[in-house]
This record gives C-alpha cells, structure tokens and sequence, in this order.
C-alpha cells in the first residue's frame, strides 16, 4: 500500500492531516511550498490540476478535495478502526456533516476570508461581503451548536467527522469568539485533546 500526502502548513491540508493522524495509517508527507507557487508547477498540476492541497496520493490515485479525502479515507481505512460508519443511515449522517462542513460552513469561511485576509489584495474586499460572509458563520455555528446538544460527539461515540468539522472550527476559534456556543465549545475542547489532534497540529 502507498499513500501519499501532500500539504501545506496552516491550510485547508490541516484537516486531511487530523484524518490521517486519527487513522494511525503509514503514509508519506510532501510539503508544498503554496505562498511561492510550488503547487502550479507542472508536475504538481498533473496530480491535482486545481493547484491546491491537501492531495493525497493512494495506490496512484490522485484524490483532491479535503470532504472527498475524509469520505474516501473514512470508507477505505476507518470502517475497520471503528471511525467511519459502514454503508446505511449512519454514513448518511456522516456525509452530510462532512460536506456541510465545506459546502456551507466552509463557504461563508472563505467568502469571509477572501474580503478580509492578505492572502487577497486590499482592494478586492468588500465590507459589506464580509460582514455577510460573518453573520452566515454564526448561523452555521448555531446550527452545528444545536446538533451537538446532549452529545459527546457528532455521531456519538468519536469518528472521523468530528475530526473533519472540529478542524475548521478549531481554526475558527482563533478568530470567532466561540463561547455562545456551550455545546459546540465543550465538543472542540474534546475533539483537541485526542492525541491524533497534537500530532496533526505538529505538522502545521
Ligand atoms: N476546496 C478545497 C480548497 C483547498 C484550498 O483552497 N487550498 C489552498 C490552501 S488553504 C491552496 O492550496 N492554495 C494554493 C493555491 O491556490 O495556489 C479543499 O477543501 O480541499
């Protein structure tokens, strides 16, 4: 089996790198160098044409898109661990948290990233599109908050979902004050003091 990760610290990558780390599966780290173009050359565009990361790599195929990793890892190597659901209603309440996590909440992230970071140019934000892009993260948080009451975890007991979802919130945090939120903030604290949690943090 070969399986091959390629990120960047401090992106999108931090998610697929909390998968894999809970998973305890051997794999290769490639670090791409994003701020100096290094996922535009050539040979990187040949395994994920969109220039972006996290990629992973397994048995030759290329699989892009952080939500299709988790899916793709989940289904692979988490059923066996106990971490991914087995085909049915369960893995259908993993899907839809999973790509929630990209399609929504994700989507107000990065529009909300987009109008106020200095990873765009100044004079493409837009206020008013970023405080918009905010009150839609709130109401994602609520949502995600109202999901979580009277739960440990997402799906019940721990799995890779709340590895997936807790990795953005867990970025989010730094910028969102999220204490309104009990339930969402007692879960985040849980899902940080898994060990998998630690090691992913230390790739960056
Ligand atoms: N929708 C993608 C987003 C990936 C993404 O935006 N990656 C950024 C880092 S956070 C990247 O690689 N940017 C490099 C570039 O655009 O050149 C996913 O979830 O995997």
């Amino acid at each position: 089996m070969s399986l091959t990760f390629y990120y960047a610290p401090m992106s999108t990558a931090a998610i697929t790198s909390t998968v894999l780390e809970e998973l305890g599966v051997p794999y290769e780290k490639v670090k791409v160098d994003i701020r100096n173009g290094e996922s535009r050359k050539p040979e990187f565009l040949r395994l994920n044409p969109n220039g972006k990361v996290p990629l992973i790599v397994h048995d030759g195929t290329a699989v892009w898109e952080s939500a299709a990793i988790t899916l793709y890892l989940g289904e692979v190597f988490g059923v066996d661990k106990g971490l991914y659901p087995a085909p049915g209603p369960e893995r259908g309440e993993a899907m839809k948290w999973i790509i929630w996590t990209n399609v929504t909440l994700g989507e107000a992230v990065s529009r909300w990233f987009r109008n106020t970071s200095d990873w765009t140019p100044a004079e493409q934000h837009n206020a008013k599109t970023a405080e918009v892009a905010k009150a839609d993260i709130q109401n994602c948080l609520r949502i995600l908050d109202e999901a979580l009451a009277g739960k440990q975890f997402l799906l019940g007991g721990y799995t890779l979902v709340d590895s997936h979802l807790s990795s953005l919130t867990g970025w989010l945090r730094s910028m969102t004050d999220l204490s309104p939120y009990a339930n969402l903030n007692g879960w985040s604290s849980r899902c940080a003091a898994r060990p998998a949690h630690a090691r992913a943090a230390a790739i960056g």
